[in-house]
């Protein structure tokens, strides 16, 4: 079926379920014939640019999973910076991020439809062959549920679809006899005791050995799941449903959802972000469309689109307008809580969002998909990719990005949508980025931190699966493509599923549509398509004009507060007091924290601490007030801390072959000159002799004018720089003496000084943990003469890395070298610690239980009491408008400006502040790590 001849009539009611299986449902859906319509603004780009681009995209996949399969395969995924495969248990623990590789070659099985969609149907065959002979699905293995679903069933499912479309074509696949269905009926089965709960939500993760509760499956313990991962079930196990027959699989999934939907909160028709499974309580009661919840909105719509029931639109609809009523703030989407939805839940936004544009094109709802995607391209256009959270004013929350694709599927929806070139544009972009600050000798490594450019030996599954399908079909035009693509629907991880399936075994939905929805008035039926002609009233240049106002929404922004102005002003009441704004000194904020519950208290070392006791405050209002200062100001605080770290650094290879490619993250330290100022080092790296560098060195000969190699241990960091320093080295790098230790998972810290003036050390020393250190080891045994470069973030490749066929010879390297060292000044850096050697830099949240943790925004009334600590000084972001480009900078300056006292001695801080600033961060961050951010 084509998009043109897609049989909905949009424009008039269609009362009745229509027949979707007739539908164009990409997520273009209704709205294809816009793309004819083209805007002036950006010039048109010509089909030969087109066609140089996707055949970039295709020259950038073959290098992502020809190293894959090289150097990975069978393993789940490749690890692009040290060039093998990821094997669970192999590698130090990530965490629940791990939960997705189940020893089942995932990155292949979650490539097998992109190949066909790239045409390249000879590498599918063989892949096919390759999953059917290798994969074995009896692992005793503990898996997430959720990521099994969405990666693995939906590959093979996404497989089986394009397998015997190919086989229908006769060419391709002639011998293909199912084998990829029966293998994903096999994993149904495999997940389905999972289901084993009263509400008929799926325990998180599953033993695909063992399966739940059996002591074997060392899972079945777990009280919580998100509600994505409850949620995106329905399309995978539907599908699996009518390809196969058994109907069980729709049936439980559908149970899911009803249960999610039924625990909806009434009175904002939100959801939160994890619940309990046995009790169906919300455990995270904050709300948006990010991680945690995404997929579950997503599922719902694209359920109705695939399956052609009424009830699902119907509760997407319902959904959708609450979202847009208390989520949207255009052009942001902010969290906000389900029982108070408008007071916001957080001043800072998941990248995972990212997707919602794209699906508010497949709801019709235009014009604020092209606001949030083109905000989001202003944060990409900032810092190269979308940092994995970042604040309401712009700046980076979480500074690693894992090469996620939901930018890239919003860019190409709204292109279907609006056909404007500007989208093609966006997409130019994202695959130069790629290349220029992603590619690796060994495929795409992950970001480790956007700001520094640094790598993390990573590359997901969903690069393969998502990134390279957008792209591509981005630019193609219909003749690229060997089969339409508007006869299918992507899932979440982008696999296609025929919507045929819509007609096919239908009498699940039968069994199962329950009656509550009559309970729903009638505006929740938005059963027309939205109107292209309205949308589009001949005006090639109405995105354009939505983007314009929005044109310097990042670079003009002004830090943000977390409550709504129209909120503040509703009752007509003078607007609360706000965390930013207040002052310790003033006497009339002080009347109103008093009449807010909360009391202020002197410390000795001149701070103040917040404790609020909402029984006494003035009203149940003023109490509301107190708790949401009390949040804001928690907030902040962690900002501030945040704020006054020192941000990690990079060590970028220089030299052949990986001519600045490979950047590793490094710890700073507290001496030495500052490397965000100028005042990065290049040089030839040596090892010293004694290697933990804590007496004179016996080789000075081979470590003068290069950057020397030590090993962590022993003596202190500045006693290491010392001992180098004299023997004539311009810049150190410690190694970690604790084998296997990674910055993927160990948190980064700084060296201290030794307690006495470090203003004699003017080289520049940075820290690596043993697995990016012994990147940099191995480099030397293989090419001997590596060189680096000590900076504050990655420099831009050196222009042989274009053909890295050329090593450039030994001279030319030293030559630049000695050309680019950078004369030393004595800066005095930062404060002595009282901590021997070192301290740290991150919260390490990972070593604190969430359970531990008191989480004081979230204790209710009457008795809450919440002490995040203040600064005497009103905090910095008092109005003033942070100039993003300057951002690093200003840090390190406000580093330098800072106390001692408030940069690093946590120790003065009460303990319970300390946990409460970390607690949202660490909640979210597992939470994001269990929806497998
Ligand atoms: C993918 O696995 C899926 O798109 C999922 O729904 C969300 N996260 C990743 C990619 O970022």
């Amino acid at each position: 079926m084509s998009a043109a001849g897609g049989g909905r009539d949009c424009g008039s009611p269609v009362p009745q379920r229509a027949p979707w299986s007739l539908v164009a449902a990409t997520a273009a859906l209704c709205l294809l014939s816009a793309t004819s319509v083209r805007t002036a603004a950006a010039a048109p780009m010509s089909r030969e640019e087109k066609q140089k681009l996707g055949n970039q995209v295709l020259e950038m996949f073959d290098h992502a999973y020809g190293n894959y399969m090289e150097h990975a395969y069978p393993a789940d995924e490749l690890m692009p910076l040290t060039c093998r495969g990821r094997v669970r248990g192999q590698e130090p623990s990530r965490g629940d991020v791990d939960d997705a590789l189940g020893k089942f070659s995932l990155t292949l099985i979650d490539s097998l439809d992109t190949l066909v969609v790239l045409n390249k149907t000879k590498e599918f065959e063989d892949a096919v062959r390759k999953v059917l002979r290798d994969v074995n699905l009896d692992n005793d293995v503990v898996v997430s549920v959720f990521e099994t679903n969405i990666r693995v069933l939906g590959g093979l499912l996404g497989g089986h679809s394009l397998a015997i479309m190919l086989k229908e074509k006769g060419e391709y696949m002639q011998w293909y006899n199912d084998e990829l269905l029966q293998m994903a009926k096999q994993l149904g089965y495999k997940l389905l005791p999972a289901f084993n709960t009263t509400s008929g939500l799926p325990y998180p993760r599953i033993n695909l050995k063992f399966g739940i509760r059996k002591p074997e499956a060392r899972t079945g313990t777990e009280t919580d799941t998100c509600t994505a991962c409850a949620g995106t079930l329905i399309l995978e196990f539907a599908a699996l449903s009518r390809f196969t027959g058994a109907t069980i699989f729709e049936e439980y999934a559908r149970k899911a959802l009803d249960f999610l939907w039924e625990k909806r909160q009434r009175s904002s028709n939100l959801v939160g972000v994890t619940i309990n499974i046995h009790t169906g309580d919300w455990v995270r009661k904050d709300s948006g469309v990010g991680a945690g919840i995404d997929s579950y909105y997503e599922y719902l719509l694209k359920a109705y689109v695939l399956l052609g029931d009424d009830s699902f639109l119907e509760r997407f609809n319902t959904h959708y307008n609450a979202i847009m009523r208390y989520i949207s703030q255009p052009p942001l989407l902010l969290d906000v809580h389900i029982h108070k939805p408008m007071l916001n839940a957080r001043t800072w936004m998941d990248a995972l969002l990212a997707f919602f544009p794209g699906l508010q094109v497949l709801k019709g709802d235009i014009r604020p998909a092209i606001e949030t995607h083109e905000m989001l391209y202003q944060v990409i256009k900032k810092h190269n990719f979308l940092p994995e959270a970042f604040t309401t004013d712009f700046r980076v929350h979480w500074a690693q990005h894992p090469l996620r694709p939901e930018f890239a599927e919003s860019t190409y929806f709204l292109y279907k949508a609006t056909g404007d070139p500007y989208y093609l544009e966006v997409g130019k972009t994202l695959i130069e980025n790629l290349n220029k600050y992603a590619r690796v000798p060994c495929g795409f490594a992950a970001m480790k931190d956007v700001r520094t450019g640094s790598h993390e030996d990573r590359m997901d599954s969903f690069f393969l699966a998502e990134m390279f399908k957008y792209l591509y079909l981005l630019f193609a035009d219909k003749e690229d493509i060997i089969f339409d693509i508007e006869d299918y629907i992507f899932t979440t991880e982008a696999h296609l599923l025929p919507l045929w399936l819509s007609t096919t075994n239908q009498s699940i939905s039968k069994k199962n549509t329950t009656s509550e929805y009559t309970e729903l008035d009638d505006s929740n039926f938005d059963w027309t398509c939205p109107n292209t002609q309205i949308l589009f009233p001949h005006d090639p240049l109405y995105a354009q004009r939505i983007r314009e106002p929005l044109k310097n929404v990042v670079d003009k922004s002004c830090p943000r507060g977390i409550i709504r102005v129209e909120e503040s002003f509703r009752s007509g009441a003078k607007p609360p007091l706000r965390a930013r704004d207040f002052m310790a000194t003033n006497p009339e904020h002080l009347e109103i924290l008093k009449k807010m519950g909360v009391s202020l208290i002197h410390l000795k070392d001149g701070r103040v601490q917040l404790v609020q006791h909402a029984i006494q405050a003035a009203s149940s209002i003023d109490a509301e007030d107190g708790l949401r200062f009390m949040q804001e100001m928690i907030e902040l605080s962690s900002q501030q801390q945040k704020e006054q770290q020192l941000p990690p650094r990079a060590v970028q290879i220089v030299s052949h072959p990986f001519f600045g490619r490979v950047v590793l993250t490094a710890g700073p330290a507290q001496f030495g000159p500052d490397l965000s100022k100028h005042k990065e080092t290049r040089g030839f790296v040596a090892s010293s002799k004694p290697y933990n560098g804590c007496s004179e060195l016996t080789n000075p000969e081979a470590v003068m004018g290069k950057i020397a190699l030590v090993q962590r241990g022993q003596c202190m960091f500045a006693e290491k720089a010392r001992n180098i320093q004299n023997a004539g080295a311009i810049g150190g790098i410690v190694i970690d003496d604790n084998e296997g230790s990674s910055s993927d998972t160990a948190p980064l810290f700084q060296m201290a000084g030794d307690g006495k003036d470090t203003d004699d050390i003017r080289i520049p020393m940075l820290f690596l943990f043993s697995k990016e250190g012994s990147i940099i080891l191995d480099a030397i045994r293989e090419y001997e003469e590596v060189e680096v470069l000590l900076s504050d973030k990655a420099k831009d490749r050196d222009p042989e890395m274009d053909n890295e066929e050329q090593p450039s010879s030994e001279n030319d390297s030293q030559n630049q070298s000695a050309e680019q060292i950078i004369s030393i000044s004595p800066t005095v850096d930062l404060v002595d610690q009282e901590t021997p050697e070192e301290s740290s830099l991150n919260s390490s949240p990972e070593s604190l239980s969430p359970a531990d943790i008191e989480d004081a925004a979230d204790v209710s009334p009457p008795e809450q009491t919440s002490s995040p600590t203040a600064n005497h000084e009103t905090p910095s972001l008092d109005g003033e408008c942070t100039d993003l480009d300057n951002q690093l900078e200003e840090q390190s300056e406000t580093e330098e400006n800072s106390s001692p006292e408030v940069s690093w001695d946590k120790k003065a801080q009460p303990i319970d502040s300390i946990l409460a600033d970390w607690n949202e961060d660490i909640e979210a961050f597992e939470m994001m790590e269990k929806d497998e951010l």
